[in-house]
């Protein structure tokens, strides 16, 4: 019986990712650092999970030679770049993505427990939640993020921390990602997954989703059906969810392999 939904935060509740990387450019700044991360470096960089594991990626790749001395800079950087970030998302807001505030109200109408699995900082979920819900009605059950996990996703770790602060078990749970780490470590988990493509995961493989949307869809703004288990009226609402869990009945989840080209 589906008891739960898991969701990740960057890419999937909002488009995250352009404000992290905006985010980054305003510690360098502030640092002298001459460095500026452009949309197309920092796709690249997004194979790094996690903001202090990708400073230290780029450090080490691009500046080799004063790698040791900055990479002592590293926490201070991270630091300011977790306070820019809420100041940006303050600045511009930070919209939920399409039905992701629609399906939680269904979640929470009908009991069905809700987590957050992801491995940005906590700061930046709280963030997030504040400009979207109101103080008293945050809507997660469980919020895992960040360096709770011992290692972060492709590893199962931040979806195991949700699943056992909710106590429920991996094929009681659906989990919603929209990149290949995240896809990885979720079914790495045992968790069925729902893939949503986002503005840095458009050349993702999706490989390991049951199914792939461009979105969650609204009744009046249907998701593009990528591959997969596919939606009535281009919306993933609950009762759909429930339907299909129930058609597992048991039985491992079925997995697609998505292309890039999808
Ligand atoms: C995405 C990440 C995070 C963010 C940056 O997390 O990899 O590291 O890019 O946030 P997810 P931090 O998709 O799992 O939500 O700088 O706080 O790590
Ligand atoms: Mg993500």
């Amino acid at each position: 019986m589906l008891k739960a939904l898991i969701f990740d935060v960057d890419g999937t509740l909002a488009e995250t990712e352009d404000l992290h990387r905006q985010a980054f450019n305003r510690a360098f700044a502030e640092l002298g650092l001459p460095w500026h991360w452009d949309e197309a470096l920092y796709a690249d960089l997004l194979t790094v999970m996690g903001g202090k594991e990708r400073l230290a990626h780029y450090i080490d790749t691009q500046h080799a030679p004063e790698a040791k001395a900055l990479r002592g800079l590293s926490p201070e950087i991270h630091a300011r770049k977790t306070v820019a970030y809420g100041a940006l998302v303050a600045e511009i807001g930070l919209p939920l993505r399409p039905g992701i505030a629609r399906l939680i109200a269904e979640a929470r109408a009908a009991g069905i427990r809700l987590a957050v699995a992801t491995t940005t900082s906590r700061p930046n979920v709280d963030r997030l939640l504040a400009a979207n819900f109101p103080p008293d009605a945050a809507p997660f059950d469980v919020i895992a993020a960040g360096d709770e996990a011992k290692r972060k996703k492709p590893a199962p770790d931040v979806f195991l921390l949700a699943l056992a602060g909710l106590n429920v078990a991996a094929s009681e749970a659906v989990a919603f990602e929209d990149s290949a780490a995240g896809i990885s470590s979720a079914r790495a988990a045992g968790l069925p997954v729902l893939a949503t493509r986002s503005r840095y995961t458009d050349s993702h493989r999706l490989d390991g989703a049951f199914s792939a949307v461009s979105d969650l869809g609204e009744p009046d703004r249907p998701h593009r059906h990528i591959a997969g288990v596919a939606w009535p009226g281009g919306v993933v609402d609950l009762a759909g969810l429930i339907r299909w869990h129930e058609t597992l009945d048991g039985q491992s989840t079925p997995v697609q392999a998505i292309g890039t080209n999808r």
